[in-house]
């Protein structure tokens, strides 16, 4: 690179070591305390808070789930009556699917992606920090409004008429679609930021072929967000109009669709839970090479994989509706289309299979999840294949055989990967490690739990109990399955609150993390055990696909980079070679004040048309204030 005239001692290989790190820790520096916390647009600590608030998501949904056991554990209880009933099912599914399952996937990456592909912040690094307060609000929409008695109760995919004018009263279905835009505006936001960021800050070197795996993953999922989430986006404020202004978008009588909805949101819908599998998939194919020891088995084939299925995800969507009366032949093709999703499915489980037969296998907490995702995945998908089926599904559909069907995917698919990532990464994000002896515990109690719980629903599905439904009478025959499912949920409850347990013990007095504890070879573990506010004093240049690996001592650097004000460097999207240093965005409280004007904006237009216009002028007012320009000099390259 180039080195204009600057100041002698600001480049980073003209100081020394000590100074270099505590320079650098000034210039990237979170003030500490309140404003510091309100300002900061540190990708990891946005990262740790958005994790962190996902879980309290994932256990305030498991609060309501335990809730719906209670009361169906026995015939005609008095526990909770149909109407709560109806907003408990509604708001676990939208909780867990947009306040949690989603985000969570987005968070992990917010704070692994910048350090894996070894850069200094995410791009747009105010824009994520925007992301997170918009996703809050949205969250605390949901939830005060379920408090106020005011939660939607139209199902968490909220079908059109029931959630339309004529049918949902009162504000509970307007409060589920603006919930959608505070969460799908945070979606958005973090896919872009982590486009650019893959595309262009990843380190010298690391060409495309040297990407890690969870890295590609969520440059797919990335995409997919980004061509999913409009779908629903025109879909519910296509409601929200059609319920406050009086549109007819969804209204059979004036020239409406109520097919329109279900074709919009299921577009969405279906990729919707790749955009939860996918980052899942990737950290699998992550994990798993430290703990056997070997490179994953078929890079090329994995990486393909997760392409295929991106792409299949879009073409899939009618099997949701394979009981609205759309011709047979158009259904034929979903039917099939649904089917081919398990082919790069297969070939990931193969790959991961080979890895585990080829290596030498440690079975530490992280692998002992990704066996128990394996296992569990393969159940759900070959329920999946079966619902593929058009006269199989006519049969099952709203029945139980589909709650168990969806939960094998997306617990066995997404959450025990995510499980087995925290014990993996909890480490890189607080400096401590894991109990092992609890994370056994709770692994077991976990498994088991779950399917004690969720494989009987099949059974009951395939008796005819259909989902949704706030009681039963006696004299049908699933009664004691109830129970038993009831019981099993204890177990798994046991399992997760022990996982909690375990992370708030461990994150005070955990062992001690080295930098690199599982002896990983990608490149978060190249820095300290939590990194610091840098994430690198000098970028890595990459030689390989397992840098930490095949150079195990002499990781080389770039050097060149200005100490006295946040750089980076910029590289080609392809082969990754230097191109610009680029200036990092300082903290800014811009963010927040634009998240807190359009909050206002979106809440008070579930009220009034008029919010779109007055409730403008502050955003406008918070937008300039964040793109003022500063004076900051041009990039240099
Ligand atoms: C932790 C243990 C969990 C239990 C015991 C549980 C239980 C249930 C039950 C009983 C229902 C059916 C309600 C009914 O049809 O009346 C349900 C629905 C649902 N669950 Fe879960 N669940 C759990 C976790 C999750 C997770 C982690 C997710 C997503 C990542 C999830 C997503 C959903 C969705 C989307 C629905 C459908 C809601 C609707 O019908 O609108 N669940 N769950
Ligand atoms: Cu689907």
């Amino acid at each position: 690179m180039t080195r204009p005239a600057t100041a002698p001692d600001t480049r980073d290989i003209d100081i020394e070591r000590t100074r270099l790190t505590s320079t650098l820790a000034e210039t990237w520096k979170t003030p500490p305390g309140f404003w510091g916390a309100l300002t900061t647009v540190d990708h990891k600590i946005i990262g740790r808070r958005y994790i962190f608030t996902a879980f309290v998501f994932l256990a305030l949904g498991g609060v309501l789930a335990a809730l719906m056991r209670l009361q169906l554990a026995q015939p005609e209880a008095r526990l909770i009556g149909p109407d709560r009933y109806n907003q408990i099912f509604t708001m676990h599914g939208a909780n867990m699917m947009f306040l949690f399952a989603v985000p969570v996937m987005e968070a992990v990456a917010v704070y692994l992606v910048p350090l894996m592909v070894g850069t200094r912040n995410i791009a747009f690094p105010r824009l994520n920090a925007f992301s997170y307060w918009i996703y809050v609000a949205g969250g605390a929409l949901l939830w005060i409004a379920f408090a106020l008695d005011m939660g939607p109760d139209v199902g968490w995919f909220a079908y059109v008429p029931l959630s339309g004018p004529q049918y949902g009263a009162g504000k509970r279905a307007d409060i589920w679609a603006q919930m959608i835009t505070f969460t799908e505006l945070s979606a958005l936001a973090i896919a872009v930021e982590l486009v650019v960021t893959i595309f262009k800050q990843r380190a010298p070197g690391m060409t495309l072929d040297r990407i890690p795996l969870f890295v590609w993953s969520m440059l797919v999922t990335s995409f997919l967000v980004i061509m999913a989430m409009p779908a629903i986006m025109i879909a519910s404020t296509g409601l929200i109009l059609d319920r406050l202004f009086g549109t007819h978008f969804y209204n059979p009588a004036e020239g409406g669709d109520v097919l329109l909805w279900q074709h919009l949101f299921w577009f969405f819908g279906h990729p919707e839970v790749y955009i939860i599998f996918l980052p899942a998939a990737g950290m699998v194919s992550t994990m798993i090479e430290p703990f056997a020891r070997r490179p994953a088995f078929g890079y090329l084939g994995l990486v393909m994989a997760l392409i295929a299925t991106g792409i299949l995800a879009f073409g899939l969507w009618v099997h949701h509706m394979f009981v609205a009366g759309l011709p047979r032949l158009g259904d034929s093709f979903f039917t099939a289309s649904s089917m081919a999703i398990a082919i790069p499915a297969g070939i990931q489980m193969f790959c991961w299979l080979a890895t585990l037969w080829d290596g030498r296998p440690v079975f530490k907490t992280p692998l002992l999840f990704i066996i128990g995702f394996i296992v569990t995945f393969v159940i759900g998908g070959l329920t999946g294949v079966m619902v593929a089926s058009v006269p199989f599904d006519t049969q099952v559909h709203d029945t139980y055989f589909v709650v168990a069907h969806f939960h094998y995917v997306l617990i066995g698919g997404a959450v025990f990967p995510l499980l087995g990532a925290v014990h993996y990464w909890f480490p890189k994000l607080t400096g401590r490690m894991m109990s092992e002896t609890l994370g056994r515990w709770s692994f077991w109690l976990i498994i088991v739990g779950f399917n004690a719980t969720f494989f009987p629903m099949h059974i009951l599905g395939l008796e005819g109990m259909p989902r949704r439904v706030y009681t039963y009478q006696p004299d049908l025959p699933w009664h004691g399955l109830n129970v038993f499912i009831s019981l099993s949920a204890v177990v798994l409850t046991a399992g997760f609150l022990l996982f909690f347990i375990n992370v708030l013990k461990s994150a005070r007095f955990g062992e001690v993390a080295p930098d690199n504890p599982w002896d990983a070879p990608t490149l978060e573990w190249a820095t300290t055990s939590p990194p610091p506010s840098y994430n690198f004093a000098m970028i890595p240049v990459v030689g390989s696909l397992h840098p930490l690996w095949d150079e195990r001592d002499t990781l080389p650097v770039a050097d060149g980079l200005r100490t006295d004000r946040r750089e980076l460097i910029v590289t080609t999207l392809a082969a990754a070679e230097p191109q610009a240093r680029e200036a990092s965005p300082r903290n800014s409280i811009w963010p927040l004040l634009a998240a807190v004007a359009t909050t206002i904006m979106l809440i008070w237009s579930i009220f009034s048309p008029w919010a779109v216009v007055w409730g403008s002028i502050p955003i406008a007012v918070a937008l300039i204030g964040w793109f003022w320009p500063k004076g900051t000099p041009e990039d240099e390259s």
